[in-house]
């Protein structure tokens, strides 16, 4: 009867924990490594499969690298602020900050269940205070230095969380949590100045050890591109404006010109007769969203300002157009169009009759968006490509009406959010001296508890009379409080840093501690992130370099995703559809550990798949046989009756098995490659098996392998091979145990199997031992007493040796 289950889980838990085996020491031998699961949301009251799947295999890697010999430091913690929350007390009165701390009591339980070697005297929550004080320390440390700002700007604004968005959190026009269309509204918000670092924020990339699909998501989100900055005059007026092109090579073949309907710009100069039209195409303009307005799909629209611009290349006068597929917060919200060499333009010029005047040879019909030799474009027809473009900019230059410029994609990250539950914002608002940063030894700006948080629009602080109302800092007179909180990736920005010094009450971290933790060895989460959380720490990590606090440049050097656990049905995991996988039920049927090897064998890591009930129970009847297997092993090495001491044939082949497993888990698991692994324990497996067959067994060379079997499994199964590692009456604990080496002479094998040809045609095979040379192989094979049947009489011709594979006789 089988013994491992939850009983033994626990008594190994339980000793893992008093005995303090998973404490990190920073004095302890062996190289440090960070090794990072993205922290636990507590916004469900229970620990998912998808946890399990991000945190169990980890920690297996955790493990494996614990016996490598490195010192491991795997903290966990809680990202608890957020809507979530919030919204559950919205519905049911609970308190966001009694429901959240009850959230993470229960999954502390589970994580606890789950086995994984945290290190939980450096957990850190992110809305107690004694964190959160840190989040608006990180905030008035950006103050200070000009990296966060108040600014009004047309913002995104989700109707149905009644608060505004961050563009990261915009995807395809809806709202990252509730897929609410988002609208645009002008609010005073607070913004943090990542832009300032997007150009390091794209080169450093280069040098990260990360998925290069998520790699490529941030390099397209910052969206660097190179072009020219071109200053058209207005007709008849004072006015100017730049455009942005990407080519400027086409500057002759500008038409007419096209500006955003937001651009100031354009109540200066539309003409009298005009304002209507254009007053009324503004009012439809806002209505639409910027992922319509830039659908390529979508028909172009405009309206004519009744004024003209001149081309600075060749004095011609344009049109001047309001368009909505000009966006205002990109570039500078105004373009050249030029319909013969861009598709927008070819269809906005197509339909309101504008001219179309090619500039660029090439292609068979227009418009052409390819390079080409310059025509229709005076002194620099024939220039292509680069040649044109520096030509062009050139003369622009002498006329101080152009030059080279870069543009990003990347916004500022807008951080203030309407909603109660998060770190408030630490400054105040002062009638005489403006806005004022709450001094650092004032902080935390407590979040009050009593507070009416149904959503209307407000923010829920800004309703409490005695959280707004405070004296200024500066200089002692009434001020009022910001009522907005930080946007919890804020919170999540800096963590990674906080978990190392995580009880420091004069600091935010100690510089020398984290300088010589971080960065993140490896870092293991959820895809999802890619634009969010991934670009907000790498920028938080280089503004705190650059104010001294940090001595690296990038938080985390090595990145795995894990894939998605869908349900048995193959669809992603939900209530309502009925198909969630419940770890709790199974643990209790299985254990931890079949729990744990069944999401490593049974699916990719970074892929992912659909759950089977059949997979689990299979690596249960694994487990099974793997603990009769042992029971057997042992049985065999305490009894005496066996005096073989020799390294036969069987004891030779076993040996093989288990440098070949040795060998290839340690390479596979190095790499996430978790089911891999476990195909080869179970082929060291039957290889065992097989062995205990032996009449006469070599009992010393049988307690060294299977000494080896179980540190091979102990990081897939810890507590399982803990428990088996008492049984074999060693020490504990077998994760202070080193990881076992592969010896390659034990993979070189022997003797091979070779097969004899006669005229072509297999008539034989044979092992030969595998150091013969040519000469003697030809030997060996014309010797062989069933080829000599076939050669006997004839005459030898040739005999040729493929080595390793066969030896061909040519007889007549
Ligand atoms: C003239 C031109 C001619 C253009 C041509 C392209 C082809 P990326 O690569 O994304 O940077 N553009 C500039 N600002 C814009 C805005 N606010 N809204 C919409 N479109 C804008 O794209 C740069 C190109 O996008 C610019 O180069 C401009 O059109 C357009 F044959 O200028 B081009
Ligand atoms: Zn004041």
């Amino acid at each position: 009867m089988a013994n491992y289950g939850t009983s033994v889980d626990k008594k190994w838990q339980t000793k893992w924990e008093e005995s303090g085996l998973h404490n990190f020491d920073e004095n302890a031998p062996g190289e440090k490594l960070y090794v990072l699961e993205m922290f636990s949301y507590p916004s469900g009251a229970k620990l998912h499969a998808g946890h399990w799947f991000n945190y169990g295999p980890t920690d297996s890697w955790a493990r494996f690298k614990k016996m490598q010999g490195y010192n491991v430091f795997q903290p966990m913690g809680f990202d608890a602020f957020g809507l979530p929350a919030e919204n559950y007390a919205i519905k049911t009165g609970i308190h966001p900050k009694d429901s959240t701390m009850q959230n993470i009591a229960n999954m502390e339980e589970q994580l606890r269940a789950m086995g994984a070697m945290f290190n939980w005297d450096h957990e850190v929550i992110t809305c107690l205070p004694e964190y959160y004080k840190w989040t608006q320390w990180v905030f008035l440390k950006l103050f200070e230095k000009g990296l966060a700002y108040r600014k009004n700007a047309p913002v995104n604004w989700c109707p149905s969380c009644n608060t505004v968005l961050a563009n990261e959190q915009v995807i395809e026009g809806h709202c990252e949590r509730c897929d609410s269309e988002v609208e645009k509204k002008d609010l005073t918000q607070w913004f943090l100045k990542i832009t300032h670092y997007a150009d390091e924020l794209l080169e450093k990339l280069d040098e990260l050890d990360w998925p290069e699909k998520t790699k490529a998501m941030q390099k397209h989100w910052i969206g660097k591109s190179k072009g020219a900055q071109v200053t058209f005059k207005v007709e008849n007026s004072d006015l100017t404006f730049d455009v942005f092109t990407t080519r400027v090579d086409t500057l002759n073949g500008v038409t007419y010109v096209v500006l955003a309907p937001e651009t100031p710009l354009v109540d200066k100069i539309t003409l009298p007769e005009y304002k209507d039209a254009v007053e009324e195409y503004k009012i439809q303009a806002q209505k639409q969203s910027d992922i319509e307005r830039q659908s390529t799909s979508r028909e172009k629209t405009g309206v004519f300002t009744g004024s003209y611009a001149i081309n600075p290349i060749n004095g011609k006068r344009v049109p001047i157009w309001v368009g909505d597929y000009v966006l205002a917060t990109y570039g500078t919200g105004c373009v050249m169009a030029v319909p013969a060499h861009d598709e927008r333009d070819f269809a906005f010029a197509t339909k309101y009759n504008l001219p179309i005047i090619r500039v660029v040879d090439g292609g068979d019909s227009l418009p052409y968006t390819g390079y080409g030799p310059l025509v229709n474009s005076g002194e620099f027809d024939g220039l292509s490509g680069d040649k044109a473009k520096e030509a062009i900019v050139n003369k622009l230059k002498e006329q101080g009406l152009g030059d080279w410029k870069i543009n990003y994609r990347l916004r500022d990250w807008l951080v203030s959010r309407q909603r109660y539950w998060g770190a408030p914002i630490p400054v105040v608002y002062c009638d005489k001296c403006g806005i004022v940063p709450v001094p650092e030894d004032q902080l935390p700006v407590e979040l009050p508890y009593d507070i009416e948080f149904t959503p209307d629009g407000k923010s829920p602080l800004s309703k409490s009379e005695s959280f707004l109302n405070t004296t200024c800092p500066k200089c002692g007179g009434h001020a009022t409080r910001e009522s907005d909180t930080l946007d919890t990736f804020v919170c999540s920005s800096f963590y990674y840093l906080r978990y190392v010094d995580n009880k420091n009450k004069e600091k935010c971290f100690d510089s020398d501690k984290v300088n010589a933790m971080l960065p993140v060895d490896k870092y293991v989460g959820g895809p999802e992130h890619a634009t969010m959380h991934l670009l907000y720490a790498r920028f938080i990590t280089k503004a705190l370099r650059d104010m001294g606090y940090l001595n690296f440049d990038e938080p985390f050097k090595s990145l795995t995703h894990q894939g998605l656990i869908l349900g048995p049905d193959g669809q992603k995991m939900s209530k309502s559809k009925g198909n969630t996988i419940s770890p709790d039920d199974y643990i209790k049927e299985f254990g931890a550990d079949v729990f744990r090897m069944y999401l490593m064998f049974g699916f990719a890591y970074s892929e992912g798949g659909a759950w089977s009930d059949e997979g689990i129970k299979s690596i249960g009847r694994f487990v099974d046989r793997v603990e009769r297997l042992l029971e057997q092993c042992r049985n065999e090495i305490n009894s005496s009756k066996n005096t073989n001491t020799s390294m036969n044939k069987a004891e030779k082949e076993l040996n093989y098995a288990r440098h070949y497993a040795i060998k290839h888990v340690t390479e596979d698991t190095e790499k996430f490659q978790f089911n891999t692994s476990i195909a080869r324990i179970m082929e060291f497996t039957n290889a065992l098996s097989k062995y205990l067959n032996e009449e006469n067994k070599n009992v010393k060379f049988l307690e060294e392998t299977v000494i080896d079997y179980i540190k091979l499994l102990a990081p897939f199964a810890p507590h399982f091979a803990e428990e088996q590692w008492e049984l074999l009456q060693k020490d504990f604990s077998i994760f202070n145990e080193s990881w076992p080496k592969f010896d390659p002479s034990a993979l070189v094998k022997d003797e091979v199997e070779i097969a004899i040809q006669v005229s072509g045609k297999i008539r034989a095979r044979m092992n030969i031992p595998t150091t013969l040379t040519e000469d003697e192989i030809k030997e060996a094979a014309l010797n062989n007493e069933t080829i000599q049947q076939f050669i006997n009489g004839k005459t030898i011709m040739k005999v040729i040796v493929v080595k390793g594979r066969l030896v061909n006789i040519v007889a007549k």
